[in-house]
């Protein structure tokens, strides 16, 4: 440590730490714009300068701490530096004509009622320039975490770079902009709209909810990060109008019985070629992530073949809800308004490809972001505090420890091995617990050795990509052969889902891993933690789908890819 005067009192604190750790660490304000705790200082909106010793004025978010340094936060001219960068922004931020609402009624399919002028939009996210205050978070958020550089920031406010509209850009829709963005000049495209449009039209209202939503959502309504939140989720729902809600887990689990079948199908083939032609064949990848479908799909074609055909959790719900649970329920599909509560702006994407249309149908009319449902929750004065914990709906309500995982990165890769082992070798694997598959890093891999019940040993060889700009390191190393993999789990979003581009903003450095945490302690908690041991999944095979990869199951639960 070293000794630091702050306002004349002196404080021990970590040398590796900033001016501005230094304060906040002690509980002292300072104020910040551009500032984000996973993001390297940027220095441009100089909101936290402090008072030095010499007379300087000094930005606290990009000066380290030295031994006997002494700084003031609390001068007459460093409060009307700080002043004076709020009032310009107030004075930017205020559009001399009102944003006129235009009616796009029409084009509801695509994308709800946008906002007249430079407003841009890819069906996913939207940008708007004139509430920019140019402070570069999210153009750091997609070029320095993402690596994806689509936005640039300029004076007259943000956009795609190069003069580009957004759908011209590979823009995958992660969302991780706007989850930086401190004043919604870039925000999911809302769907808000849709859901109030369908109570008033008296349509039966059935949510889904992913797996990550449930570890967030507090935070949106006044409870401590890291809470885990179903039951109090479910009410709200509830008393936000929804005559049903309904797990996305479950239909997680639906996904391991799925992808896992297709996973033991290709691997018997490429056990059984000569070493060669079973290298030519390349991984399997997961498909759940819609992001990361956009960046395949853009970026490399050539891997299309490789994707799992399962469709997300998410649509294979949809296609559940207004299939079989319908029938259940006596409702005819077209008078449900089924829509989800999700982490993710891509998914909102995803609800609109043409190759999920089953039965003529969307199956998903809606996508929440968590972010959506706290404004809801706030807006409609909901205690959700208060709330006493609700269940979800049977009978496609009940869900496994494992689909809760889904929720994190290296999620589906344990969840799939849990039940995949158990099939080939005939018992369980060894820990339910699979710590190769746990934690924050950008690219884990692993061997598992997985003994054949009616053979010999076999090797599986699994990667897990967190973050797009994993995923792009790793690929063009694929091509190259210098990876080998038999089974890749890829999420577009840091830390998967649980970091998802629509999760609540948040100014704690350590986010991530509380809700990664609450994940992981939601499947403990779990009765049961394999998907295969789920009754209603046994149920829905028994009385709807036959079995994994039947034809009704490819019908409903398995899609394409463009190219
Ligand atoms: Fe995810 Fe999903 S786990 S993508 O991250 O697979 O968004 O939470 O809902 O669909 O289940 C997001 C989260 C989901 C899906 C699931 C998968
Ligand atoms: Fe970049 Fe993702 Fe935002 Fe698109 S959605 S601009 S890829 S951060």
């Amino acid at each position: 440590t070293v000794s630091v005067t702050i306002n004349g009192t002196s404080y021990d604190v970590p040398k590796n730490y900033t001016m501005l750790e230094a304060a906040r660490a002690q509980g002292i304000f300072v104020p910040t714009l551009c500032y984000h705790p996973r993001i390297k200082p940027l220095g441009r909106c100089k909101a936290c300068v402090v008072d030095m010793e010499d007379g300087n004025l000094s930005m606290a978010c990009s000066s380290k701490v030295a031994d006997g340094m002494s700084f003031r936060t609390d001068t007459p001219r460093v409060k009307a530096k700080a002043a004076a960068v709020f009032r310009e922004l107030k004075a930017k931020t205020m559009p001399v004509v009102p944003p006129r609402r235009l009616d796009l009624s029409e084009f509801e399919n695509t994308f709800d009622a946008v906002t007249a002028c430079d407003v841009d939009t890819n069906g996913m996210i939207m940008v708007d320039p004139s509430m920019c205050v140019d402070c570069g978070r999210c153009e750091a958020a997609c070029s320095k975490i993402q690596e994806m550089g689509i936005l640039e920031t300029t004076a007259s406010g943000v956009r795609p770079h190069g003069g580009l509209r957004l759908d011209e850009t590979r823009c995958i829709g992660c969302g991780q902009c706007s989850s930086f963005c401190p004043t919604g000049a870039i925000s999911e495209v809302s769907h808000i709209e849709r859901l109030y449009t369908a109570i008033a039209e008296g349509k039966t209202i059935v949510a889904q909810t992913a797996p990550a939503v449930r570890v967030a959502i507090g935070e949106e309504c006044g409870v401590a990060a890291g809470e885990v939140s179903t039951g109090k989720m479910v009410a709200a729902l509830k008393a936000l109008g929804c005559n049903y809600v309904v797990d996305t887990d479950f239909t997680a689990d639906l996904t391991i019985m799925e992808e896992g079948t297709e996973l033991i199908g290709r691997m018997q083939k490429k056990w059984a070629a000569a070493p060669e032609q079973a290298e030519k064949m390349g991984p399997m990848f997961t498909s759940c992530c819609p992001a990361w479908i956009n960046n395949i799909e853009t970026r490399f074609p050539d891997y299309l073949d490789n994707l799992s055909t399962a469709r997300s959790p998410m649509m294979m719900m949809g296609s559940v809800v207004k299939t079989y649970f319908a029938k259940k329920m006596g409702i005819k599909p077209e008078d449900i308004f089924h829509f989800a509560v999700m982490p993710c702006t891509a998914k909102k994407g995803e609800i609109d490809r043409m190759q999920m249309v089953t039965g003529g149908m969307k199956v998903v009319d809606a996508v929440l972001t968590t972010r959506e449902l706290g404004k809801l929750i706030r807006k409609h004065h909901i205690d959700f505090p208060a709330l006493p914990n609700q269940e979800f709906d049977s009978p496609i309500g009940s869900s496994t420890g494992a689909a809760v995982l889904f929720g994190t990165t290296g999620g589906v890769m344990e969840a799939a091995l849990r039940t995949a082992y158990e099939i080939l070798a005939g018992k369980p694997l060894g820990t339910l617990s699979y710590t190769p598959a746990r934690g924050l890093d950008g690219i884990k891999e692993a061997s598992v050795e997985i003994p054949l019940k009616d053979g010999p040993t076999k090797t599986l060889r699994i990667a897990i990509a967190s973050g797009i700009s994993n995923a792009n390191v790793m690929m063009p190393e694929i091509a190259a052969g210098k990876r080998n993999y038999d089974f890749v789990e890829v999420m577009a979003c840091p830390g998967g889902c649980i970091s998802g581009g629509g999760q609540p903003k948040s100014l704690d450095p350590k986010i991530i891993e509380k809700r990664q945490s609450a994940i992981y302690s939601d499947d403990e908690k779990a009765k049961l933690r394999k998907s295969h041991e789920n009754p209603e999944i046994q149920q829905i095979y028994k009385e709807f789908f036959g079995e994994p990869n039947s034809h009704k199951a490819h019908e409903l639960l398995h899609t394409t890819y463009a190219d």
